[in-house]
């Protein structure tokens, strides 16, 4: 599905976003920013210990050791990903007593907002939070549309994806998007 928003353009897909070739893909990471499983495991895998060797400088250098804190994201190169750069953001772990709903959507907001000051025009983002973390989809679909409509309003971007894996998030976010519209 893909609706125009402001001469932008919102792209729902199904698929594996380390194939996505934006001018970058999100990373659904966890604070150490060195790995993890999901879709974190996936993009390391594939872009290789020259991606793995940034991240670890992003610690080092500009966290000075300490985690990249839940809504907040970092850019690096994609190294052997299609996508020439990875945009690092950090989901709450969903555990109903404080304010994950604001965190997850500074994850949208955070990245929307590199990816325009680095001159970016397209970027994809799979569904952060809603796996190892637990937040349910239908509420994270509602933010993730919500900020993605927001930032493409006010800003001249070209295209942002959502690329869901699997047949049931795909729905989620589609549901939520036609009511959107
Ligand atoms: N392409 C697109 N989406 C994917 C892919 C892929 N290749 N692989 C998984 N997904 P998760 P989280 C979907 O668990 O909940 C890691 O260990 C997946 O089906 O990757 O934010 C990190 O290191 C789900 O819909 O991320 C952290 O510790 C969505 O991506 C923790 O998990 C997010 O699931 C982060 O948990």
């Amino acid at each position: 599905m893909r609706v125009e928003m402001n001469g932008n353009y919102v792209e729902l897909l199904m698929g594996d976003i380390t194939k996505q070739q934006t001018d970058a893909i999100v990373n659904a990471a966890n604070g150490s920013l060195l790995g993890g499983g999901g879709v974190d495991g996936a993009i390391h895998r594939v872009a290789g210990g020259g991606f793995l060797e940034e991240c670890k400088r992003i610690r080092q250098d500009t966290l000075h050791g300490a985690y990249l804190p839940a809504g907040e994201a970092v850019v690096t190169s994609g190294y052997h990903l299609p996508a020439k750069y990875v945009i690092h953001t950090v989901g709450p772990v969903w555990k109903q007593d404080e304010d994950e709903e604001k965190l997850l959507a500074n994850c949208y907001k955070n990245a929307l907002k590199l990816a325009k000051e680095r001159g970016l025009k397209s970027i994809s983002f799979p569904s952060i939070s809603t796996g190892v973390y637990r937040f349910p989809v239908h509420l994270a679909a509602r933010v993730a549309l919500r900020e993605i409509g927001n930032f493409l309003n006010q800003n001249k971007f070209k295209e942002v994806a959502m690329v869901l894996f699997s047949e049931e998030d795909y729905d989620v976010y589609e549901n939520t998007l036609k009511n959107r519209i």
